[in-house]
């Protein structure tokens, strides 16, 4: 090509093509919480390193500029295979909407600073279990576009071969309706509701004064009881049906024998059964009733006595058949929920029925100076129990060792802000095996459950800002670009593994579930665009691996904007 015309002409086009290729592709670029921050939180953006070290923060609209800094030295994250830098603007208070800009890796997503900047979020991820709703029909008035008729009804459940007793044989029929579906599937388990049902129960407890106005229009909207409670007791009032009135123990699950075909609810009627009763759904159960009836004492007395009396017998009845672990009978395929260390489990029930009854036998049920904190999860609730005992560490009886509670509390909170202070990415997940899990959206939500706990035990920021940058990786600022929750940021998913969502007319998906998030399992049929920890995801259907929503994933979600909305406004 010798005609420099043609040359010159080639060079500008060359220039301008990847002027704009880097702008288009730059705000996949440059990861940063797509919503946005509130004034006094810390605000970084992560933007891949190796090249000259100014970024800008500019006003969305006029493009002026407002801040001006050099970003970090560079680190390698493992989990994703890349040198980035962290922006710091944390000094950008000014409420307003922005975006960031850098030379090389073109412009972030949009960005807001706001006093309210969780408020819709809070009231979306909560509202996301009334969506999953069993047994009734979703109004427009309280559901828009994502109206439905009733679906599973679940007045007709069979008792299913492995939960045969001498006063229900196989076959019986019991009715075991409401409740919330588990996740993309239909089903309802106990033991996963065990863990979500608390922690929203958890948030109200720990927040009663920011839930009390927050209406989420939902049927009982109205009401005195605060709407957090009422959508909590569509699952409590399945839940109590799910205890076998004879002996006092829980049926594992409510469940069809397959998972059902890709269809709204009233879409399906395959037969339900109760499968086996369980340790793991018994003692669950007890923990949450126990933790119920004094959440609920204030509002509904009769309620709070039933509970605390099912909360007793299913914890005498997880005495007596201790190790009554769940296996999934042969004609049955759907979530297992196995798990053959119960003894958190035990440690959480004795707990909730200690601090609620005050009757000290239930905390020498137990050795609690013996036992360790942890990360929650569906199959490691002992965290729970010290997060209750730290909420009413000056309201429990002498039994019960306080100092103990708090350094548990502080030890682990501790733990994830080592990593956090040593992570490329500035958050708290950082160990391979344990934390790049199925539903690693849940593990980090959880973490920061704990960091908050420790953060309300000592008041020590450092624990409120971690939190707060786990929630900015949920939002956006994650090696894959995605904010992960349906409805919020620039990119959020849009085909999660959410059998409504893939079933409805609408384009998007049911807005405020929080998907389960990177993992390099590949236990499903996708093909993946890699193989790394943090990046292995997919937005598709498919990938229920990675992109499948669930309540004990959403409940973590919605205690964490719940308290950073709360801390954030004081
Ligand atoms: O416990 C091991 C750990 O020791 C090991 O280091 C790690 C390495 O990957 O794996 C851990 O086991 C994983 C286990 O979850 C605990 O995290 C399994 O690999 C993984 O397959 C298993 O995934 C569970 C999944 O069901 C499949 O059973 C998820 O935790 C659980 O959240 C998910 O739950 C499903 C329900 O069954 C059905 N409804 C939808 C729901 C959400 O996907
Ligand atoms: O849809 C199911 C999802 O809710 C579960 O988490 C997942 C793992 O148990 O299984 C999904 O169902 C798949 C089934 O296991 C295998 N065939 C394809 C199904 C999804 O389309």
């Amino acid at each position: 090509m010798r005609n420099p015309v043609v040359m010159k002409n080639l060079v500008v086009l060359l220039f301008i093509s990847i002027i704009l290729v880097s702008h288009v592709n730059g705000q996949g670029e440059i990861k940063l919480n797509q919503v946005g921050f509130y004034p006094d939180s810390p605000k970084i953006a992560i933007v891949p390193a190796g090249v000259d070290g100014l970024f800008r923060v500019v006003d969305a609209e006029s493009g002026e500029m407002v801040y001006e800094a050099h970003l970090a030295e560079p680190l390698y994250w493992e989990f994703s295979g890349e040198d980035v830098s962290i922006a710091d603007f944390s000094e950008l208070t000014m409420p307003g909407r922005y975006r960031l800009e850098h030379p090389a890796a073109g412009s972030s997503y949009d960005f807001e600073i706001s006093d309210e900047i969780f408020r819709e979020l809070s009231k979306a991820s909560i509202k996301a279990f009334y969506f999953n709703r069993a047994s009734t029909e979703l109004k427009e008035e309280h559901a828009g576009i994502r109206a439905r008729p009733k679906g599973h009804p679940d007045e007709v459940v069979y008792i299913h071969e492995s939960a045969a007793s001498p006063e229900r044989p196989e076959g019986t029929v019991i009715s075991s309706p409401k409740g919330w579906y588990d996740a993309g599937d239909y089903n309802k388990y106990a033991v996963n509701s065990g863990i979500s049902t608390y922690t929203l129960l958890a948030a109200y407890e720990h927040y009663p004064e920011y839930y009390q106005n927050l209406s989420l229009n939902i049927p009982e909207s109205g009401s005195e009881m605060p709407d957090l409670l009422h959508e909590i007791r569509w699952n409590l009032d399945w839940l109590l049906t799910a205890q076998d009135p004879y002996d006092g123990g829980v049926y594992h699950k409510v469940t069809t024998k397959n998972f059902s075909g890709v269809v709204m609810p009233h879409e399906t009627d395959e037969d339900r059964f109760a499968v086996m009763k369980s340790t793991g759904g018994t003692l669950n159960f007890a923990a949450v009733m126990a933790a119920a009836a004094r959440v609920y004492d204030k509002y509904d007395p009769v309620f709070a006595v039933k509970a605390i009396a099912a909360a007793k017998r299913a914890w005498e009845w997880a005495l007596h058949n201790p190790e009554q672990y769940y296996v999934q009978p042969s004609d049955i395929r759907t979530g297992a929920y196995g798990d053959r260390n119960l003894s958190d489990e035990f440690d959480w029930a004795a707990a909730e029925l200690y601090i609620t009854t005050r009757n000290d036998t239930y905390w020498h049920a137990r050795n609690f100076h013996e036992i360790n904190v942890g990360v929650p999860s569906w199959s490691y609730v002992r965290p729970l129990a010290w997060i209750s005992l730290a909420h009413h560490r000056d309201n429990l009886t002498d039994a019960a060792d306080i100092s103990l509670i708090e350094q548990r509390i502080t030890e682990q909170g501790d733990e994830f802000l080592e990593e956090f202070q040593r992570s490329a990415y500035g958050i708290t997940l950082g160990r391979y095996d344990r934390d790049f899990v199925w539903g690693s959206n849940g593990v980090i939500g959880n973490h920061s459950l704990m960091l908050l706990q420790a953060y309300r035990v000592t008041h020590n920021e450092m624990y409120l800002n971690a939190a707060r940058a786990n929630m900015d990786y949920i939002l956006g600022r994650n090696a894959t670009g995605y904010s992960f929750v349906t409805g919020f940021g620039s990119k959020p998913p849009m085909f999660p593994h959410h059998r409504q969502s893939a079933a409805d007319r609408n384009t998007d998906p049911v807005p405020g579930f929080v998907i389960g998030g990177p993992q390099p399992g590949q236990q499903d049929d996708c093909e993946y665009p890699s193989d790394l920890p943090a990046t292995t995801f997919l937005d598709h259907w498919c990938s229920y691996s990675t992109n499948e929503v669930a309540i004990n994933w959403n409940a973590p979600l919605v205690y964490l904007v719940g308290a950073i909305e709360h801390f954030s406004n004081k």
